[in-house]
């Protein structure tokens, strides 16, 4: 029997509070911005929106390290407005999900600040504290090879201690020490927090990575290139995660919150399930990587790798069939915050092509069975930021991580510099981080200053006043799009997924059945004309088109062209 719920049904918007609206002219976004965008997030059909970290932080990694879990950066606002947020949120019938960030604080935390204060200090202990090796020829080194995501050993010296402690991300990121039952119980105490002020659940950052082996033995050499190397295998889906998955989930099941965990570095859904499983306990569902990293080459990001459609329908066929088949659930994406643009990355951004693109990714992707999340400007189909944009305009810790290490290890070798810069304009998180796109004014309408990540230059065509309520927009499209999701749930929600045509180069189709009805989804990922066989089981005689990114389909018996980058469904009546 298949297992109906709200959050199955579900279509979540995600919001990048710095870049979404600036209501008071400093050139960041706010809260009170959000809550004067309400009614255009309802115009979407949004149910359920996941904010980005707002919490007072030292931004060194935009709000992912947290100073205070329970008070709001003062740019962004203040609790009030919080308050303020969630009362817009529950008028509109939507609800708001949070971002909980506790594999690691800030440095700035007080629990750091008196953890560092010594051995003795009752905190100690809520972060990972190593003693360091000695080599043989009396040096001292790390307690272990791993090295961090952005670079660098994933451990910082303390003088006065003569310890070490780990952060798998940047420096100024501690890692947490679960092991530590008041770590849990603090973490559990803010989930309570937020919760019992409204909030209805939350975005769980890197939480596959709380848990790690103990010994934190030394991670095998993968990459010969660097000093230190991927640790991965000993702190993604570590051994006591689902233990303490199993407390989150006590607490989310009391207050039927909506959760979702960030699950990098695992690509095996026998691993990954056992965190979304229906009778686990534990989370509703996660995001996996192996979408985002399909195009991504042996050194990391910013390295290179073809993909092929054949790949991508490996991998989402991979997902669609295990969690159906194993009683799981997907959250479907292609874009967040840490992503470039889908359109520019995978598709064409090419000005003839671009509208239909991200009408096809909308179709391709919105139409799957799973939740569908929606990154803020995918549903106007923004474009990664221009080719020539000077690296000097990047802001992200992470690509400029990257491109300094480039620099400093292969001063000469221009042709990898030059790669690796065209892959920054692919992937950097810089492109989804660029300010929302309201209007064709100035600054792209996100604010009347300077905003404090440069506008993409093409808001003049693509921002919200040119799309909301207008017809064939990307915006309208999208709300179509999920709209026709919920009006045929049986099938699109609940429904059974078959790939079709799994060696196809050119175009990705698959049917969904439920209920007793059948829908066909095809889609062109090639940017000229092909012509593609229906599958004989679909060639029904009443079909009715339910989408269409260019207002109708050329069918003719067993055949259709297909245009460029067109996408559609079909279904049974
Ligand atoms: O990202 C997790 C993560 O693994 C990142 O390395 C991500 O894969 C990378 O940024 C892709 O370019 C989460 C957050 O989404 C990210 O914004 C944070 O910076 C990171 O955790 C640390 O909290």
């Amino acid at each position: 029997s298949i297992h109906r719920t709200w959050w199955k049904e579900s279509t979540v918007y995600q919001i990048y509070p710095s870049s979404f609206f600036d209501s008071d002219a400093d050139g960041l976004g706010d809260i009170p911005g959000i809550i004067s965008k309400l009614d255009y997030i309802a115009a979407l059909g949004i149910d359920v929106v996941w904010l980005c970290p707002v919490y007072k932080s030292p931004q060194v990694d935009m709000g992912y390290d947290i100073s205070d879990y329970r008070d709001i950066h003062e740019p962004y606002g203040t609790l009030k407005d919080v308050d303020e947020l969630i009362k817009g949120f529950k008028e509109r019938g939507m609800k708001l999900v949070m971002d909980l960030v506790v594999n690691h604080t800030s440095d700035q935390h007080e629990w750091f600040k008196e953890s560092k204060k010594g051995k003795d200090n009752p905190y100690r202990d809520y972060y990972i504290w190593r003693k360091g090796k000695t080599l043989e020829d009396g040096t001292k080194a790390p307690p272990n090879n791993w090295g961090a995501i952005w670079g660098g050993s994933a451990w910082v010296y303390d003088e006065p201690s003569d310890e070490y402690y780990l952060h798998i991300f940047a420096p100024e990121q501690p890692d947490l020490n679960w092991e530590h039952p008041s770590v849990r119980d603090a973490v559990y105490d803010i989930m309570t927090f937020w919760l019992d002020k409204g909030v209805d659940g939350f975005r769980m950052d890197v939480i596959n990575f709380i848990s790690k082996v103990p010994g934190l033995p030394d991670a095998p050499i993968t990459r010969k290139d660097q000093e230190f190397q991927p640790g991965n295998k000993f702190y993604a889906c570590g051994p006591r995660l689902h233990e303490w998955l199993k407390e989150i989930g006590q607490i989310l099941k009391k207050y039927n919150a909506f959760s979702v965990g960030e699950m990098p570095a695992v690509h095996d859904p026998k691993e990954l399930i056992k965190a979304v499983g229906q009778d686990r306990g534990e989370l509703n569902m996660i995001f996996h990587f192996e979408i985002v990293d399909m195009d991504q080459g042996p050194r990391g990001k910013f390295s290179p790798k073809e993909w092929d459609l054949p790949i991508l329908k490996t991998i989402v066929n991979k997902w669609q069939r295990f969690m159906i088949d194993n009683k799981g659930w997907n959250a479907l994406y292609l874009e967040n915050h840490d992503q470039g643009r889908s359109v520019s990355r995978w598709g064409s951004d090419a000005p003839e092509h671009r509208v239909y693109c991200a009408k096809m990714f909308a179709t391709f992707l919105a139409l799957q069975s799973g939740t569908v999340f929606v990154y803020q400007g995918q549903e106007l189909g923004m474009i990664n930021v221009p080719k020539d944009r000077d690296i000097s305009l990047y802001k992200d810790l992470e690509t400029l991580n990257y491109w300094n290490e480039i620099k400093e290890k292969y001063p000469n070798d221009k042709e990898l510099q030059a790669l690796t810069l065209s892959e920054i304009q692919k992937k950097s998180r810089d492109n989804a981080r660029t300010p929302m796109q309201w209007t064709p004014q100035k600054y792209a309408g996100f604010s009347t200053v300077e905003p404090w990540q440069k506008e993409n230059e093409s808001y003049a065509e693509i921002n919200a006043e040119a799309q909301v309520g207008v017809k064939d927009s990307v915006f309208e499209y999208w709300a179509s799009v999920l709209r026709v999701r919920k009006e045929w749930r049986d099938v699109f929600v609940y429904g059974d997924f078959r790939l079709v045509d799994e060696g196809g180069k050119e175009v990705f189709a698959y049917v969904r059945e439920g209920g007793g009805r059948r829908a066909l989804v095809v889609c062109a990922f090639v940017g000229r004309e092909v012509e593609w066989s229906v599958p004989e089981e679909m060639r029904v005689d009443a079909k009715e088109v339910v989408l269409s990114n260019y207002g109708g389909v050329r069918v003719e018996g067993g055949k259709v062209v297909l245009r460029p980058w067109e996408g559609f469904g079909l279904k049974e009546v």
